[in-house]
């Protein structure tokens, strides 16, 4: 007999659509904002549609769009560290490259971390953070590790699951549901009950908030969960409105300004990029229109009113206001990823450890926001740095130390191209590619070239960028930074240890995959694939061929698997 195993991709779908319901039903500002975004991501595609007559998007299509999401967790001890991992290995889901937020700059904080992803289907994500306390002193570490070695996150029907999953290879749908509710009900769950009031307090007053928030509760709290937007500025400007923090005619004017952003440049790439069902000859098949700045005025107009019922009424609710800016590279700049978050809220919290239980308040739940765009190469990544820091230079001078404080717009970014085939000619970020179809070696002959960007040009190959699906280390931070209230931490001085990849693939007993590795091998497949089609393998200069094979599989670089 062949038992059927529920399938992975299944049994994601529904920890994430429980999560999500879990987190609504705790934070209603959660909820409402989903709201919020499906009717910005309506707007957009209504706008999309007339740049792009002949696209449609359905009701279906565009909830699956905005309901992609990536929570986060912080965990305290290398052992809970290990069981999440093996937690989220029975849903296919495997750890995503190293974050050492211990050396960020200014935003620094006091944790390592990796992501929690499918490698092929990455719409389900968590960020996991794990608490390095070596740059404390001795006694706040004594205590800490004195509370955190109380707790028992995971439950003996949990970890008896997780082992049967281990040892069969799968679980049957009930069990797979079990540990779905074992994540609902026990792991990720907010309680509002902490321990240890004063070392709370103490490590609060210390700038150590952080390590509050993970020694001081049971569970591995879910601290957010981040839908997908269309348009972030458009999301990010209702969201500011809806709070109280601007105007109507602010907000319409705003609105209408990060439209018209989008039709500029929101080309057949671009669509690719946002609506991942669309294939080339849907793309192909749009007829190129021009939106005016009037439909695009009343585009807002409908928005505002879309908005403004009954259902919604965000600043009836308690909240701490809007992040002051946009985390990641410049609107326009289409690589890697822009986050934006209402603050974390202000939740009661009861210190279960005294009699009576003594009451307080914990700022930890907030309401990310993130749009999605192309993968970058190590060299992208390099000039994205370049610009990410002089930006923070120019910050601490604007602000005088503050460096999420709004600045006049500036241009940081303007080093990279503002279309897909320019960023690919500068090699800055990835893309697969494939023949058009028809084409022939005749065609490659009369491109008169093997590059693969020429060639797109010359109509011979079609690509497609691909998306980044991971974080950014500065992006995390000054999400970190924004909700905890504290910018950096005490373990900037340089007397702590330096944590390497391997640290935590210890911790994890297992590889880590290097997501870099995997985008330059989906790249590199594909290219080998279309000039084997075209029949033209031959002309490509050996040294070019070797390195497209080694890339394609992922030589050197470890792209990840089981340590022993
Ligand atoms: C995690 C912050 C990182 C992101 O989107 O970069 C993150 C946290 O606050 O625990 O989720
Ligand atoms: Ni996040």
């Amino acid at each position: 007999m062949t038992l059927e195993y529920a399938d992975t991709r299944e049994m994601q779908r529904h920890l994430f659509a429980e999560l999500s319901t879990m987190f609504a039903r705790e934070v209603p500002l959660y909820d409402k904002s989903l709201e919020v975004n499906l009717r910005c991501n309506c707007t957009v595609a209504r706008m999309l549609s007339r740049l792009h007559g002949g696209f449609r998007v359905s009701d279906e299509e565009l909830s699956a769009t905005s309901g992609e999401r990536h929570g986060a967790i912080r965990i305290g001890r290398e052992d809970e560290f290990r069981w999440i991992s093996r937690y989220f290995a029975c849903f296919g889901m495997e750890p995503h490259n190293f974050y050492d937020m211990t050396s960020v700059g200014a935003k620094s904080q006091p944790v390592i971390a990796t992501a929690f992803r499918s490698r092929n289907e990455p719409e389900n994500r968590i960020f996991a953070s794990l608490l390095r306390t070596d740059g404390f002193d001795a006694s706040t570490r004594e205590r800490i590790d004195a509370l955190l070695s109380q707790r028992q996150v995971f439950s003996e029907r949990a970890m008896a699951l997780i082992e049967r999953c281990e040892v069969q290879g799968g679980l049957d749908f009930e069990d797979a549901m079990d540990l779905v509710r074992e994540g609902i009900q026990r792991i990720f769950g907010w309680t509002g009950e902490a321990r240890g009031r004063e070392l709370y307090e103490d490590l609060c007053r210390d700038g150590l908030k952080i390590a509050a928030d993970i020694a001081c509760f049971s569970s591995h709290h879910l601290n957010h969960l981040t839908p997908n937007t269309l348009c972030i500025d458009l999301y990010s400007t209702a969201m500011r409105w809806q709070l109280g923090l601007i105007a109507r005619g602010e907000f319409v004017q705003n609105a209408a300004g990060a439209l018209a952003q989008t039709a500029r440049i929101a080309d057949a790439h671009w669509m690719l990029l946002h609506f991942r069902w669309l294939r080339h000859d849907d793309v192909k098949a749009f007829v190129r229109d021009d939106v005016r700045p009037r439909d695009i005025h009343d585009l807002a107009s409908a928005l505002a009113e879309a908005l403004e019922t009954d259902d919604l009424r965000l600043w009836e609710l308690d909240h701490n206001g809007y992040k002051d800016a946009t985390e990641g590279p410049d609107c326009g700049t289409q690589i890697l990823l822009r986050q934006d978050a209402y603050r974390a809220l202000s939740e009661p919290v009861r210190f279960i450890d005294e009699q009576p239980a003594a009451e307080g308040s914990h700022t930890a739940r907030f309401g990310e926001i993130e749009q999605r765009f192309y993968a970058t190469t190590p060299r992208g990544r390099d000039l994205y740095n370049g610009c990410l820091a002089l930006q923070e230079a120019e910050a601490r001078i604007d602000a005088g130390g503050a460096s999420d404080a709004p600045g006049p717009p500036k241009k940081r970014f303007a080093p990279f191209p503002g279309s897909l085939l320019g960023l690919l000619e500068e090699q800055l970020v990835y893309a697969v590619y494939e023949p058009v179809p028809g084409a022939s070696y005749t065609d490659v002959d009369r491109a008169g070239t093997v590059d693969a960007v020429e060639l797109v040009r010359h109509g011979v190959l079609r690509c497609k960028g691909i998306r980044y699906e991971d974080f950014l280390p500065a992006s995390a931070a000054g999400i970190f930074a924004s909700n905890l209230e504290q910018y950096g931490t005490a373990t900037e001085s340089g007397d702590r240890d330096v944590y390497e990849q391997s640290d935590l693939e210890r911790i994890l007993g297992r590889e880590i995959v290097d997501t870099d590795a995997a985008y330059r091998a989906e790249q590199a497949i594909s290219l080998l694939d279309a000039y084997a089609s075209l029949g033209v393998l031959d002309r490509l200069p050996d040294h070019r061929l070797g390195e497209l094979e080694r890339e394609a599989h992922g030589i050197g670089e470890g792209v990840g698997g089981v340590l022993a």
